[in-house]
């Protein structure tokens, strides 16, 4: 852990722009300010950024985002952060309104759009029953393109609501040495767990495309992302590689 701890505050050793580092499908365009447009605030909209460098997860990896859900508590729908091996590649995408271009209507909607192999993380700001959605904003786990959750986060809050005009703090990481996936948003855990992704989702891979996907459907807020860092470390190694730290601070909508 103490190498992990130093490899965090050590990593500010190169500076980029986004821009180049995301290719963008549907929606997604280029913002001031190191940040990434997924969807306007008009309906029926989708929008998916992937950064361009594959994670290797063998190697210790963490990011941290801004992001930001919209500004209309009754907007829709919401984002996802997402790993995934699917064979369409830097090209993968799903379904838009309550699937937020990540999963499918029903889990046996296999002739549906979803992004298959795949872990994501939702922050989901519009109730669909259908997805097991409470009615506040929450954020869940899934797997393999399905978009129906069984459990939730949302701080034990029934107002619990992150379309508030302001952007979220979040982080990403992922241990192989332990196999621990750990989210936060605005500095509380709302995910961790165990899971063997490499050979319990990806079937041996370890090279996969990461990024977010976002959609809106008959309600639809302005949904972006802001890079803040990103640190890969091979864990036989003792030096950072790819490293991002772009000068970022508070960016907001224009
Ligand atoms: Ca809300
Ligand atoms: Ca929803």
């Amino acid at each position: 852990m103490y190498r992990y701890l130093t490899l965090l505050f050590s990593l500010f050793v190169a500076s980029h722009t986004v821009n180049a580092q995301f290719e963008l499908i549907g929606d997604a365009e280029y913002m001031s300010g190191n940040c990434i447009r997924l969807t306007p605030d008009y309906q029926y909209r989708e929008g998916i950024a992937y950064y361009q460098t594959k994670l290797d997860l063998s190697n210790y990896f963490e990011i941290t985002f801004d992001i930001f859900f919209g500004a209309n508590d009754e907007g829709a729908d919401g984002i996802t952060f997402v790993i995934h091996d699917d064979p369409r590649g830097y090209e993968a995408f799903g379904t838009w309104g309550e699937c937020m271009g990540y999963g499918r209507w029903s889990p046996s909607a296999y002739w549906a759009n979803s992004i298959t192999p795949s872990i994501a993380v939702e922050f989901d700001t519009y109730q669909n029953p259908q997805q097991n959605d409470p009615w506040y904003d929450h954020v869940a786990y899934l797997e393999n393109g399905i978009s129906f959750h069984e459990s939730h986060w949302n701080n034990d809050e029934d107002d619990f609501n992150i379309e508030d005009n302001f952007l979220h703090d979040f982080r990403f990481s992922w241990n192989p040495e332990t196999q621990t996936i750990k989210v936060t948003l605005d500095g509380k855990v709302v995910h961790t767990g165990q899971r063997d992704l490499i050979n319990d989702i990806f079937e041996g891979s370890t090279k996969v495309i990461w990024g977010f996907t976002a959609s809106t459907g008959r309600k639809s807020n302005l949904q972006y992302f802001c890079l803040r860092t990103l640190a890969q470390q091979n864990t036989n190694e003792s030096t950072p590689e790819n490293i991002i730290s772009p000068s970022l601070k508070n960016a907001k909508a224009e």
